[in-house]
């Protein structure tokens, strides 16, 4: 090929690979890179313990974000326990950590009405205004010359919820010359740290977040120091999604401000399922596509990132469920929405892509399946980022896997048991397409060669009722069986109303079925059946699922 031609089309591989979407490997990755490319940071705030204990925590800690605030570890309580004794241990761990893997710090908090010793609440004004100020003086002081620490909440909830002065007892011993006096103190011990005064319950434009704003103001007008505004980020689905927030962040950063969102989280009443999953995606994404769209938005730093270490539970009782990561550091829907906002998804699609096709499932073993589906297509703006499989159990789905193609191999599974499963493609912005029709499969007994399946098949259904007839229970080991238990998920609200050639037991949401006394012996590959009916509420169309055989 000539050599002039070889170099365009060199170069016009080289702009395509510039102006293409990210592909699919590229839309992968942790979301600290995609929050980079972004200029913003993604942040969580560290408990000490957890740190110091658990790998799969400080991994995860260290990978995924550019930004991390001590949930406790330099609160006063902390780090002042009696009048100038200091004990900086917890702190320092925190940014040590920080300055190890390329992170910035933000300093939370200096003055608060919580987590302060009674032996300050307890002075008088003079000595109160003093030990505030060399309380800030130390703490800051002691990481002024720290290039990870770069912020500090210098106030927080200053604030009762109607937007009065809350009557702390620094509001109560000093009144409202605290909050300068604090910000100057701040300035005084780092001239460079951005100093912020952070609340809860300002994400919307509200009588509070406008009490906030007027604050902000009146001080910048008084050259007092405050450098930025902190939105803590408390949000719980069943309260609804604070659609300005993007208005509210912009009026603000409109004073000369920078803003950011401090201590995001989003609960739900437990449990938790696939639907209220969604929807708390949707506010992760709504929250990073706020700040994406301000450019005075420094970035979002979500309040802890595993369930397993939550304020919300001890705090909300029935609440949970509210971060990225479950119990068990598997990313949940919450962790995509935020990943492919971070990875570039349109601020302004709302266009859910089309619904996929029905899955095929191939290559059936006893712990994984493969399955295929016809492709969607995307028309919102944002593109197709992939696709989520679901279990449908009834009342609780679970994720089982994600996919950036039109394909899975779904591992993990339990042997010997039916499968119901759906697929739903997401787009670049977060949005879900319906689901896909169901496939059903089952999978072999394990290693061992001892093990049954059951499937069970809906025979007739009406109204307030449906019969399953016949489940066949299968031996697909190579020895006799004497006995078998199949159990299945009776959903929400039904209740058996009888059976035939077995006897069936219900606790809780779980039937378990044993064999009756004629049809317990199974040669290999031989099989029997049963039979059930269950009545259900008038409208509810759900039927039992996720036959195991034992
Ligand atoms: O998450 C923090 C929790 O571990 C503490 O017990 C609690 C004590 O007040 O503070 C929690 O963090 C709060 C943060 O410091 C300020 N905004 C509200 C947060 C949740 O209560």
């Amino acid at each position: 090929m000539h050599s002039s031609l070889v170099r365009i089309l060199t170069l016009v591989g080289m702009l395509a690979a510039f102006l293409l979407p990210a592909t699919a490997a590229e839309a992968s990755g942790p979301l600290r890179t995609h929050a980079e490319a972004r200029g913003k940071f993604i942040g969580a705030a560290l408990a000490t313990s957890p740190l110091a204990n658990e790998t799969s925590y400080r991994n995860i800690a260290a990978t995924e974000f550019n930004q991390i605030t001590a949930e406790n570890a330099m609160k006063w309580d902390a780090t002042e326990p009696s009048q100038n004794q200091f004990n900086f241990s917890g702190a320092d761990a925190i940014v040590n950590f920080a300055t190890q893997n390329n992170q910035q710090v933000h300093g939370h908090t200096l003055v608060w009405h919580s987590q302060t010793p009674g032996w300050v609440q307890g002075l008088g004004a003079t000595a109160m205004r003093s030990a505030m100020q060399n309380h800030i003086s130390q703490v800051v002081g002691r990481y002024a010359s720290n290039a990870a620490v770069v912020s500090w909440d210098v106030v927080n909830e200053v604030f009762d919820d109607n937007g009065n002065m809350r009557t702390s007892f620094w509001y109560n011993t000093l009144g409202q010359s605290y909050i300068a006096d604090a910000f100057r103190a701040a300035r005084a011990a780092d001239s460079n740290a951005r100093l912020c005064i952070n609340d809860y319950n300002v994400e919307g434009i509200n009588a509070k977040s406008t009490a906030m704003y007027n604050l902000v103001s009146s001080l910048r007008q008084q050259g007092v120091p405050v450098d930025c505004v902190g939105f803590q980020g408390h949000l719980a689905i069943q309260y609804g999604f604070p659609s300005d927030l993007q208005q509210n962040l912009q009026r603000f950063a409109a004073l000369g401000v920078q803003v950011r969102i401090t201590e995001l989280d989003v609960r739900m009443q437990m449990p938790r399922d696939a639907t209220k999953d969604a929807t708390q995606a949707t506010y992760y994404r709504n929250v990073v596509n706020a700040c994406l769209a301000v450019s005075a938005c420094a970035g979002v730093t979500i309040w802890g990132f595993t369930d397993k270490y939550s304020w919300v539970p001890d705090t909300f009782s029935g609440q949970g469920a509210a971060l990225i990561y479950n119990e068990s550091y598997q990313q949940k829907p919450s962790y995509t929405a935020v990943h492919d906002a971070l990875a570039g998804g349109s601020t302004t699609d709302t266009t859910p892509p089309t619904t996929p096709g029905t899955p095929a499932s191939s290559g059936v073993t006893s712990n994984s399946a493969a399955l295929t589906w016809t492709a969607s297509t995307d028309s919102g703006g944002s593109g197709l980022a992939g696709y989520n499989v679901y279990r449908e159990q009834g009342t609780t789905d679970t994720q089982l896997g994600q996919s950036t193609t039109n394909s899975i191999t779904l591992t993990g599974l339990s042997p010997s048991t039916q499968y119901q499963v759906y697929v739903r493609a997401r787009d670049g912005a977060g949005n879900l397409s319906g689901n896909s029709a169901l496939a059903t499969f089952t999978t072999t007994s394990g290693p061992g060669g001892g093990g049954c399946t059951a499937v069970g098949t809906v025979q007739n259904q009406w109204n307030n009722g449906y019969v399953v007839q016949p489940v066949t229970v299968t031996n697909t080991g190579t020895a006799a069986i004497t006995g078998w238990t199949v159990t299945f998920t009776l959903p929400a609200g039904q209740t058996l109303a009888g059976s035939w050639n077995a006897a069936l037991t219900v606790s809780g949401q779980t039937v378990t079925a044993r064999n009756a006394g004629h049809n317990g012996n199974l040669a290999p590959n031989g099989g029997t059946t049963f039979g059930f009916q269950v009545s259900r509420p008038s409208g509810n169309t759900q039927t039992v699922s996720g036959y195991t055989c034992a």
